[in-house]
């Protein structure tokens, strides 16, 4: 038996282990003992994916849809049909005519390769992926703040953090190690957990402070916690002397949000809120941890650069085991965007519209770089085809059909394209609407690297060959690049990373054989010398000072009515993954949560005659679904279900009213009602 030490392909974590393989296949695995962050243990989905790699559902072989059906192909007749149609949409409409999302899931040297096809062959700027829907707000927002939108701590330091606002993150389902390994550890020496989250989430119940939100109404907590933390005289004087400014601004801003004010919009007793703001500023060094209960929201932008605003007032950022710290989510959504699969940006967050930089990537690729004049996120691609401007889409790893917000504009997009082309591991809800379905192989199959959320670089190891006749995302990308005539040929991943580390000045010291030597390297690493770089801003802010922004609080975009009286708001359990292509084709995990539920406060289903574990139909403007009824610690007036069931998508009913800064979608707050099924 041959053990092979890789990255797990589920969360931003990162953990590792050693796949262990005999006669070509995957048997089982064994975490790492010597790994820093998961020392030894995995969660449920990591400790099983082993099981899915072989799963009998794999897709084997290209697929082509001849009169609504899928027939098999050969690789040659699958690249000729997609080089015919994406050539002549590209000759009659131009590259705004095209479209590329890529995979969060796939590795640094896939998700380069895929923007580097979608700008240098499709022509076309159209280009993003599923950070869109995750962090979007949390780049544009800690750009404007602090120059750069990753983690600015690395996860070990938690565990020495003296107090811990968990604000939006239900750590022990979605990022589990982290929530054991560390933010027990801190809890343990003795740590003050301040959790903000509308449910009584596992964490929450070790909180000295849990905050049960209004959901959407954050700013307006974070806001009042600021302006008592001023009132107080507990902010940093110095810090916002030296580090900052903007502070004026920010002060005339905060005035009005008094603690009965606070209280009142987030519907907290602002004893609560008092006390949240006293631990949070006195016990330093702090540390805020924060995911999608603060992006998902039309107002997402607004939230990060709150809370990049109260860690600068009490002078919690650029030192050890403090700062901002949004968990990323999928193993490698931080290097999708490292690696330029956004509209916005060239690889290393150079900015698409920047003369200079367009200059560099034209040389270095030998072509001309398409216009950069409207941005198209992901989330406005479907008004786009709807209007007959986006034509033809090119689908990498992402499974929109089930993931993106109001699911019904989006199925009627996506049978209205010219053309569609899917590249997955699995045939999943998306890859059911496409014209071709090309086979991609899993993490186990190919090389390359992950980036997890603490912006440690890791490799991806292969363990066997890829199943069938599937293979690696940048190989079938450069195969396909070079029969549209452009020449894109690389002797692996390997080679695709020393292009990355030319272009990208933070990852210009991670060569793979420095790989080899310990568990990754963490960026900045601007030199084959260079440690890597464990916390962000140290003594100067990546723009140089920090900025403090004010922002008001606003409402979402829609509010309980008479018609629609609860907000609903969604997200993820422990046992499941992503839109579930994995994980439902993992015996063990499915069995613990096979069908979908919808958690409703006691006081609430009482008052609609609803029992626990009660059929009811769930309904908002846009849609409606049946699910089973969870009797749950949650605020009153809120309902909380998961996203990923397709016999019951949450998404047919969530808003798509987007931020209209970074275009996330409020996934976390729309109106909707609840009914005992007849
Ligand atoms: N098991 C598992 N792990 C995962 C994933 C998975 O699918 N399954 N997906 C990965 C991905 S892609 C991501 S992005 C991360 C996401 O990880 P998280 O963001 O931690 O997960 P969510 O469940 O989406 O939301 C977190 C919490 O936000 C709360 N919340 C809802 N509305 C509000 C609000 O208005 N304000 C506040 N303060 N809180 C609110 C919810 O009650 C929920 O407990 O997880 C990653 N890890
Ligand atoms: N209502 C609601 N909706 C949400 C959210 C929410 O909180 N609430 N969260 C949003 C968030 S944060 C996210 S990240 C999205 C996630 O949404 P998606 O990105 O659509 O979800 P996944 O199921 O993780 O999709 C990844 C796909 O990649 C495939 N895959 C795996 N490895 C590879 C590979 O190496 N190559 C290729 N080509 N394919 C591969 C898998 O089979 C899978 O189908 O959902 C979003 N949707
Ligand atoms: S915590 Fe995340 S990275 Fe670690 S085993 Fe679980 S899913 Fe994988
Ligand atoms: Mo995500």
């Amino acid at each position: 038996m041959k053990e092979i030490l890789t990255t797990c392909p589920y969360c931003g974590v990162g953990c590792n282990f050693y796949l262990q393989v005999e006669n070509g296949e995957v048997k089982g695995l064994r975490p790492s003992k010597e790994h820093p962050i998961n020392q030894g243990s995995l969660c449920p989905k990591g400790a099983t994916v082993h099981q899915v790699i072989h799963h009998p559902s794999r897709l084997k072989r290209p697929l082509i849809k001849e009169g609504g059906s899928f027939r098999e192909a050969s690789w040659d007749e699958a690249y000729g049909l997609i080089t015919e149609k994406f050539g002549s949409l590209l000759e009659k409409y131009g590259g705004e005519s095209l479209g590329l999302l890529s995979s969060a899931m796939a590795t640094n040297e896939d998700n380069y390769l895929a923007q580097k096809f979608a700008r240098a062959v499709l022509k076309t700027n159209n280009i993003d992926q599923c950070a869109r829907l995750c962090h979007a707000s949390t780049i544009a927002g800690l750009i404007s703040s602090f120059g750069s939108g990753a983690m600015t701590n690395s996860i070990a330091e938690l565990a020495d953090s003296a107090c811990l606002l968990l604000i939006g993150s239900n750590s022990s389902a979605a990022h589990p190690i982290i929530a054991n390994n560390f933010i027990k550890k801190a809890l343990q020496r003795g740590a003050a957990l301040i959790v903000a989250d509308p449910r009584g989430i596992e964490l929450a119940k070790r909180a000295l402070v849990h905050l049960p939100l209004k959901p959407g109404t954050d700013i307006a907590l974070l806001n009042t916690m600021m302006n008592y933390i001023l009132e107080e005289g507990l902010h940093d004087e110095q810090f916002i002397e030296a580090r900052t400014e903007g502070f004026e601004q920010l002060r005339e801003a905060l005035r009005s949000y008094t603690l009965e004010r606070g209280a009142a919009l987030t519907g907290l007793p602002a004893e609560d809120i008092k006390r949240a703001a006293e631990l949070y500023a006195k016990r330093k060094p702090a540390s805020i941890v924060y995911c999608m209960g603060i992006t998902q929201h039309q107002i997402g932008t607004g939230n990060v650069i709150s809370i990049a605003n109260l860690a600068m007032l009490t002078g919690n950022v650029g030192r050890e085991s403090s700062g901002v710290n949004p968990l990323r989510g999928k193993n490698n959504v931080q290097g999708a965007c490292d690696m330029g699969v956004l509209p916005e940006y060239l690889p290393g967050y150079r900015p698409m519209g920047d003369e200079g930089a367009r200059r560099e990537f034209e040389s270095a690729w030998g072509v001309r770089l398409p216009e950069y004049q409207r941005v198209i996120w992901c989330t406005r691609m479907w008004d786009e085809i709807l209007a007959g401007r986006l034509k033809g889409l090119y689908i990498i790893g992402e499974n929109i059909a089930i993931s993106e917000a109001n699911l019904s504009k989006v199925e009627r997009a996506l049978r209205s394209l010219e053309f569609l082309v899917v590249q997955e591991v699995f045939l999943t809800e998306t890859a059911e609407f496409a014209d071709v379905v090309l086979p991609a192989c899993t993490f186990a199959e190919k090389d390359g690297t992950f980036t997890s959320t603490e912006r440690r670089v890791q490799r991806v190891r292969k363990a066997i060959e890829p199943l069938g006749e599937s293979k690696p995302d940048w190989l079938i990308l450069c195969e396909l690049a070079q029969r549209m005539g452009y020449p894109m040929d690389y002797d692996g991943p390997e080679e695709v990373m020393d292009e990355i580390r030319r272009l990208v000045p933070s990852y210009r010291g991670i060569s793979y054989k420095r790989l080899e030597e310990g568990f990754g390297l963490q960026w900045p690493c601007p030199s084959e010398d260079h440690p890597g770089t464990k916390f962000l801003h140290k003594e100067r802010f990546t723009r140089g000072l920090g900025r403090f922004q004010p922002v008001e609080h606003r409402p979402p975009a829609e509010e309980p009515d008479e018609a629609y009286p609860l907000i609903l708001t969604t997200g993820r359990i422990l046992m499941q993954y992503g839109a579930g292509s994995f994980t439902r084709r993992t015996p063990s995990l499915e069995r613990a949560n096979p069908e979908n539920f919808v958690e409703i406060n006691p006081e609430d289903a009482r008052r609609l005659k609803i029992a626990d574990g009660d059929r009811v139909r769930i309904i908002s403007r846009r849609g409606e679904i049946e699910a089973v009824a969870k009797l749950a610690d949650i605020r009153v007036g809120t309902i909380w279900m998961p996203y990923l069931y397709r016999e019951s998508p949450a998404n047919r009913l969530t808003n798509d009213a987007l931020d209209p800064i970074c275009g996330i979608p409020e996934f976390k707050a729309c109106a909707a009602r609840i009914e005992p099924k007849k």
